[in-house]
């Protein structure tokens, strides 16, 4: 196996880990406290100082910074470096409201790179691999990151960005390209396109790695990938605001590797703030321990995870989180009782008749919630004309049943039929909301 990237860093001690962190941490502060008015107000709203910053478990004292702080501070105003100190923007879409901009200081984009360089490596990536960049380039930083993250680690960059998809699949054939970094549910699509093409990505291509996030997606639908396409099919985390992608898993497979010289993850009970015990999932929130342009301290990202705090098979002693299981917000309410978009996909993807792409459709009848899942046959089950469609109808909504404790129909539809995605799917259609 691969050695890390930097031993020095990715293997040290915890406890030099820890102290590391909180010299990181109080310094943040310190600064911030000084030169960002935002952050200063909300210091002293909550009646923290500097000062009350002793140890790293006092991080639980310092005041969280919301989503909302950075609409509400559009386009700069959370900046603590000048115009001629940033080199970089992005601009996350904002689908609920209004965009959010992140800048970027030399220094900035050198920690973000030096992230995913940690990451590449420790899923088996290097000089040798060539690397198709299939997120978008752009304002979203999918597409930039990992592309600066695969040349630092000196394998070669095919920028492809999104769509044109044939295309895609010719040259992953001309160039050899080794590993893909997309979404999960592009490349189930490409796998798709392939096929139309009469390419198998497994047979044909030279494809071993996959760098799959920005979405969640499910355990199960990571063994479909693999299967399928004959790859190897790691999770990368990221949002915007942290800078981008930022943290990758290793070769373990076992959640992503959250760099703690550069980032502090806690994991919270979401209704009393309490940090939760290793492996139990609640709120992630993180500390940017480095960043200077736009300062992130305790930020309630939104997304649901646990922390891993068992020592890594890989060597990295930095801590682990699992997969994400969903957002705070994207938890559905069906008749009183809530259901995470993911156990859907994860049940679907246990059934071996069902496809790779489903939809969820909530709408209301009368006064109550109805939930419908349209799932596309596998296609094998489709065309063997003997298919008990009626069958495999029940057995997906007694599954889902089973799991959600609450009903569900559940529609079977014909292959090729639901919508794809090039960059991020969208699977739940909330009709009580329209
Ligand atoms: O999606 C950054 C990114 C690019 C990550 C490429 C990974 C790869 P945003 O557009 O700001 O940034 O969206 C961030 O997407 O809060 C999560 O809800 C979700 N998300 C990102 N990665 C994963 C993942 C990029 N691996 C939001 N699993 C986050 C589950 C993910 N959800």
């Amino acid at each position: 196996m691969m050695g890390p990237w930097d031993p020095r860093i990715e293997e040290m001690p915890r406890e030099d880990l820890k102290r590391l962190q909180y010299r990181l941490l109080k310094t943040r502060i310190s600064y911030l406290y000084s030169f960002s008015p935002f952050y200063h107000h909300r210091m002293e709203e909550t009646h923290v100082h500097p000062d009350d910053i002793k140890n790293l478990e006092d991080i639980r004292k310092l005041p969280f910074m919301y989503k909302r702080d950075l609409r509400d501070n559009y386009p700069d105003k959370l900046f603590v470096a000048t115009q001629d100190e940033l080199v970089r923007y992005h601009v996350s879409s904002g689908t609920t409201g209004k965009p959010t901009v992140v800048g970027y200081t030399e220094r900035d984009l050198e920690n973000w790179t030096i992230s995913l360089a940690r990451g590449l490596v420790s899923c088996g990536l290097g000089r040798g691999d060539v690397m198709q960049v299939s997120y978008g380039y752009g304002l979203f930083t999918g597409g930039l990151g990992l592309h600066y993250g695969a040349e630092r680690i000196g394998a070669t960059v095919l920028p492809t960005s999104v769509g044109n998809t044939e295309r895609q699949i010719e040259l992953m054939q001309d160039l050899k390209t080794t590993a893909i970094a997309c979404t999960p549910s592009y490349l189930l699509h490409m796998g798709e396109v392939a096929e139309k093409m009469g390419v198998s990505i497994k047979k044909d291509t030279l494809l071993r790695t996959g760098i799959l996030g920005a979405e969640p997606w499910s355990e199960q639908m990571r063994q479909r990938i693999q299967d399928w396409l004959g790859i190897r099919a790691y999770d990368i985390y990221g949002t915007s605001e942290l800078s981008g992608p930022m943290f990758c898993e290793c070769t373990e497979q076992k959640g992503f590797h959250v760099w703690g010289d550069l980032a502090y993850v806690e994991i919270l009970d979401p209704e009393t703030l309490e940090p939760l015990p290793s492996g139990e999932r609640g709120e992630m929130v993180i500390t940017m321990l480095q960043k200077e342009a736009l300062p992130l301290i305790r930020y309630r990202i939104g997304d649901i995870s646990a922390i891993d705090d068992s020592v890594c098979a890989c060597g990295r002693t930095h801590p682990r989180v699992q997969r994400i299981t969903g957002r705070v917000d994207d938890m559905l309410i069906i008749r009183g009782i809530n259901v995470f978009p993911s156990q859907i996909e994860y049940t679907l993807m246990s059934i071996p008749e069902v496809g790779q792409h489903f939809q969820i459709i909530v709408d209301r009848k009368g006064a109550l919630d109805d939930m419908l899942v349209q799932v596309e046959v596998n296609k094998d089950a489709f065309s063997d004309k003997i298919t008990d469609l009626m069958g495999i109808r029940k057995k997906v909504e007694h599954r889902l049943r089973n799991i959600l404790n609450v009903a569900v129909d559940v529609e079977l539809v014909e292959p090729g039929s639901l919508p794809r995605f090039e960059g991020k799917a969208k699977r739940v259609i909330d009709r009580r909301k329209i």
